[in-house]
């Protein structure tokens, strides 16, 4: 086998703005308050690009599926999918969500029960019935359409105009192309940034919502060492699968994972409130169906509630990290599908599995409020929002086996989540030639590695805030790229199909 060597204008540049970072997180006196401050400047000055751009994207991925791009296939016109088309939604669904759904489906609707936007009262009978929709709303049909615009670019670079995989750079084009030079080193560091950033966002909330689970388990509070332990374990576990490269052992047990969660949905959805979830489900439904529009322009400049800024921005913020990553891994499995599968997967099918979610958990966190059985909105305000989901999990019938279910999907699914990107973290660092090079074991378990020191950074500086910064701040640069993305997928397109002239 060849010695894979790194890239190092790609690693070098990445690695010592990670360690920057961390090392300025964790020294900076006050740094929870400055990172708060920043990301207000950011996400106040550019909540129109991120609210305008998400919005583009996804008209224009409306617009493409159903224009006479829509049936170009990937891949040569005779050539079958790879995957049934059950496992290939899957494994999108499975690698675009991880396992933040299961923590925000919980926690959001009840920060927007007592934050609420459109200057609603706060914990109101107006406030309850809004706060399942936005939470669709940002893990819903724009969200998932920053994930198909790298994706269809990607997927028709590699299996159409048949270059590398897996550098993102050689999927815009000619702008690319001078990738042997700078301009895609720069493209393609700033993809590993922001991947990072990302999986910063991810770990941040992860890490305190496993470790209050199991503080309960174990009757002990939770502290900073029980969640650094935690975190530890965590990347213990998926540095070794990265370093062994268990990809098929992690398959068997992600598809182990895909059957629990969807076992502890329905058992919430039966064991709870069924009709009444079922019923939120609709009326939420009706609203985001009737105010999408609003909510995709909704800056609030007046009453400067910052309810857009702190929610949606850095929602699109944290999508679009991880837009890029998803387009290589969706760009691999998506062979002998056309621009219209590969959109509506990614679009209705995505968006209503999150909704089921929303649906299902995020209705009974509301029901528990609204009924007065649990004031789920005062433990998010005295012990936050990890304390919230505890709570609700151990309002539920045999509430001592989901716990411990809880989280073994939760340690699961992200140890999975995080084996894939560090794999995929050294496969843009690594030198391709013109074969595809397998990034080193060490180089895998080293990005591993990466990621849990900077997790450790954000959770020593603790707060919403910082987690929520780490994935705006890296989000920025990528819109562009993305805009990269889109302009050489139509120039792809235009030059492959021309319009047969009229006669
Ligand atoms: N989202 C929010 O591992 C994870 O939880 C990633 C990222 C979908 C962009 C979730």
């Amino acid at each position: 086998m060849r010695k894979a060597r790194i890239e190092p204008g790609i690693f070098w540049p990445g690695l010592v703005s990670v360690i920057t970072v961390t090392a300025i997180l964790i020294t900076l006196p006050n740094a929870e308050n400055k990172a708060a401050s920043l990301l207000a400047a950011i996400t106040h000055s550019f909540d129109w690009l991120f609210l305008g751009s998400v919005f583009a994207m996804f008209i224009l991925l409306l617009w493409l599926a159903f224009s006479r791009y829509g049936k170009v296939k990937f891949g040569a016109p005779d050539d079958a999918p790879d995957f049934s088309t059950f496992s290939w939604i899957a494994m999108l669904f499975n690698a675009g969500i991880g396992s933040s759904l299961f923590y925000w489906a919980m926690a959001e609707p009840v920060y927007y029960i007592s934050g609420p936007p459109f200057g609603i009262a706060p914990n109101s009978g107006e406030s309850l019935e809004w706060a399942v929709v936005y939470g669709m709303f940002h893990w819903g049909f724009s969200a998932w359409g920053t994930y198909a615009i790298p994706a269809l670019a990607i997927a028709y670079s590699f299996h159409v105009r048949k270059s590398a995989l897996l550098r993102p750079s050689s999927a815009c084009g000619h702008i690319g192309q001078r990738a042997g030079g700078w301009v895609g080193k720069i493209i393609d560091l700033t993809i590993v940034i922001g991947l990072v950033g990302g999986i910063g966002t991810a770990l941040g909330v992860n890490v305190p919502m496993v470790s209050t689970l199991v503080g309960k388990m174990l009757d002990r509070p939770d502290s900073l060492q029980m969640q650094i332990i935690i975190l530890v374990i965590w990347t213990a576990l998926f540095g070794t699968s990265a370093y062994l490269g268990l990809r098929r052992g992690i398959k068997k047990l992600s598809d182990f994972n895909a059957i629990t969660s969807i076992a502890l949905l329905f058992f919430v959805l039966l064991a709870g409130p069924t009709l009444f979830i079922l019923s939120n489900f609709t009326n939420s439904m009706g609203l985001l169906l009737n105010n999408f529009p609003r909510m995709s322009f909704y800056t609030d400049p007046i009453l400067k509630s910052g309810f857009p800024q702190n929610w949606t921005v850095f929602y699109w913020a944290w999508w679009i990290t991880w837009a890029v990553y998803m387009g290589l891994f969706v760009a691999r499995i998506s062979k002998g599908r056309t621009i219209r599968e590969l959109i509506c997967a990614e679009l209705v099918c995505g968006s209503l599995g999150c909704f089921a979610y929303f649906a299902v958990f995020g209705g009974y966190a509301v029901y528990l409020e609204g009924q007065g059985a649990l004031s789920l909105t005062k433990i998010l305000e005295q012990q936050g929002a990890a304390e919230v989901i505890a709570a609700i999990l151990s309002s539920l019938p045999a509430a001592g086996l989901i716990l411990p279910l809880f989280v073994l999907i939760c340690i699961i699914s992200q140890a999975t989540g995080l084996d894939a990107a560090a794999y995929t973290l050294a496969a843009i660092c690594t030198r391709q030639s013109d074969h595809f090079d397998e990034p080193a074991p060490w180089h895998r378990l080293f990005w591993a590695l990466v990621l849990g020191t900077m997790a450790l950074g954000l959770l020593v500086v603790g707060g919403l805030r910082v987690v929520q910064l780490s994935s705006v701040i890296t989000a920025v640069p990528i819109i562009f790229i993305l805009f990269i993305f889109i302009f050489s997928l139509f120039k792809w397109l235009r030059e492959d199909h021309p319009l047969k002239p009229r006669n």
